[in-house]
């Protein structure tokens, strides 16, 4: 089979979508720093799109690797070996395929082994925005106050050497300080991670990590760059290797870093950039004063959603998201979370009717070809729970609400970090951001929800109702297995309201 790359794009099979600009006379006018799978499915498909109307050409991206562990090596062999084209596959909800190279990313670059060309990419007069899909661990935010943790083992080598940067704070910064010394306008901030308020919580990170270096920088930066937020939406799972090889066959290609995802595509953002910004307005993203509503509907119903259906899923041995949602009991449990916990205490975005929303949502959990697997909507629970569950739990709890379905779930995330499934098989919570005594903590469920970071917004006293319910909905989790709870947690039976 041949290999992917601008000599052999004439050679794909016939059915695979092309572009069909002159993409030698593309440069890049945004630096990309983590250009994972989810940043190639959406920001990347966008520019590839926007890039087809000529007059744009300046809008290419460059992207950045900033870990340096397997699948980032790997990136940056194939990178370069492919030219940077990748083949982006697109599952429709009744099962209609399409493939596409994206020619958008027109470099590569690997921070741990050049920090210095990095740096120099960024500083460049062309770099005018500067975005990140860092993920929600990402933003290095204290999880008790939300604050930038300048005492972390990372951030403080950093600002130790602030020339040799390591995370995306560090990198912002050094470069932003370059532009200004060199008399070059600094560029948008733009994060496309799953926050509430991803702006803000960039803005408050470059400007606590640039404060710690020099005042007066701090203090331009404040003054001139922008940190707009935004709402991103499309489900991209993790690629396996027998999606890659079916991707593959189809397209008649040796394509090393595929990628695949949902049809359904979303991306508001608010209009606030400080160095010009790419038209996407005409490849269909919305451009707001306020993404505010949007960010939260979307976080707290479909990712919400998620981990809703995420938790009992895997603890009752199931292996994905469709196979979770045609689950009638974990189905009405999402409907059910969605419709009378989560809606009623939110404000609608302009324009969506959030019961059809939730209803869109629903459907695209059950697209057939997405095949999303549980350990990635599971993992991380300590950075997504917070901007995901917890807000509306917390506001459920403040007006007395209902808790019975979000005690259910809360007591299937403590189980889940137990690392044992219904059938009594073990896996390992990937919980990155818990040190192995916080996973420890889950085994006494009174104490993890009383001393867990993650948890402090919810205000929680050793005499809570809530607390108590949760506690016994663990035992019974124990005893009686995952779905046989749930189906009396949606009778509103028990001791769980
Ligand atoms: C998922 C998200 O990671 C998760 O838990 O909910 O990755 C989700 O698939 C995306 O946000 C969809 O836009």
């Amino acid at each position: 089979m041949i290999d992917l790359n601008t000599t052999t794009l004439a050679d794909l099979h016939p059915s695979v979508e092309r572009f069909h600009y002159d993409r030698a006379a593309v440069s890049p006018g945004v630096v990309h720093l983590s250009v994972g799978n989810f940043h190639r499915a959406h920001q990347a498909w966008y520019f590839d799109r926007l890039l087809g109307s000529p007059g744009h050409e300046g809008w290419g991206i460059c992207g950045v690797g900033l870990i340096d562990d397997e699948t980032e090596r790997l990136k940056l062999d194939a990178f370069p070996a492919q030219d940077d084209l990748y083949i982006l596959t697109q599952y429709a909800p009744d099962g209609g395929v399409t493939h596409r190279v994206i020619g958008s990313i027109v470099g590569y670059l690997f921070a741990p082994g050049d920090p210095e060309a990095v740096l120099a990419r960024m500083a460049a007069p062309e770099t005018r925005i500067v975005s990140m899909t860092i993920t929600e661990g990402g933003y290095n935010q204290d999880p008790a106050t939300g604050s930038y943790r300048l005492d972390a083992p990372l951030t403080r080598a950093e600002l130790a050497e602030p020339s040799r940067p390591r995370s995306a704070f560090g990198f912002i910064v050094e470069a932003l300080r370059r532009r200004r010394d060199t008399g070059i306008a600094p560029f948008t901030v733009l994060s496309c991670d799953n926050l509430r308020g991803n702006g803000a919580v960039a803005r408050r990170a470059v400007l606590a990590h640039a404060a710690a270096l020099d005042a007066d920088l701090a203090r331009w930066i404040e003054a001139h760059a922008t940190f707009p937020s935004c709402m991103v939406d499309r489900i991209t799972p993790a690629v396996l290797k027998e999606d890659a090889e079916r991707v593959n066959a189809e397209c008649g290609v040796n394509e090393r870093l595929p990628v695949i995802c949902e049809t359904f595509a979303q991306w508001v953002i608010e209009d606030h950039f400080c160095n010009g910004r790419p038209p996407l307005e005409e490849v269909g993203v919305q451009f707001v004063a306020d993404v505010h509503p949007f960010e939260t509907a979307k976080t707290r119903m479909l990712n919400a959603g998620h981990s809703v259906l995420g938790y009992p899923g895997q603890l009752a041995g199931l292996e994905t998201v469709k196979e979770a949602i045609d689950h009638p009991l974990i189905h009405r449990l999402v409907h059910d979370v969605i419709t009378h916990d989560a809606i009623p205490v939110l404000e609608p975005p302009p324009g969506i009717d959030l019961a059809a929303y939730r209803d869109s949502i629903i459907a695209r959990f059950g697209n057939p070809h997405v095949g999303d697997r549980l350990p990635r909507i599971t993992g991380d629970g300590a950075s997504k729970l917070p901007t995901f569950l917890l807000p509306t739990l917390a506001l459920q709890l403040e007006r007395g609400g209902e808790t019975g379905r979000l005690v259910f779930v809360m007591a299937c995330f403590l189980r889940y970090l137990g690392g044992r499934d219904d059938l009594g098989r073990d896996f390992t919570p990937q919980e990155p951001h818990l040190t192995a005594e916080q996973i420890a903590l889950a085994r006494d469920p009174a104490r993890a929800l009383l001393s867990l970071p993650i948890f402090a917004d919810l205000k929680l006293t050793a005499d809570s109702p809530f607390v108590a319910a949760t506690v016994a909905c663990v035992q019974a989790l124990e005893q009686r297995g995952t779905l046989a709870v749930l189906d009396d947690v949606l009778s509103g039976i028990g001791v769980l309201s």
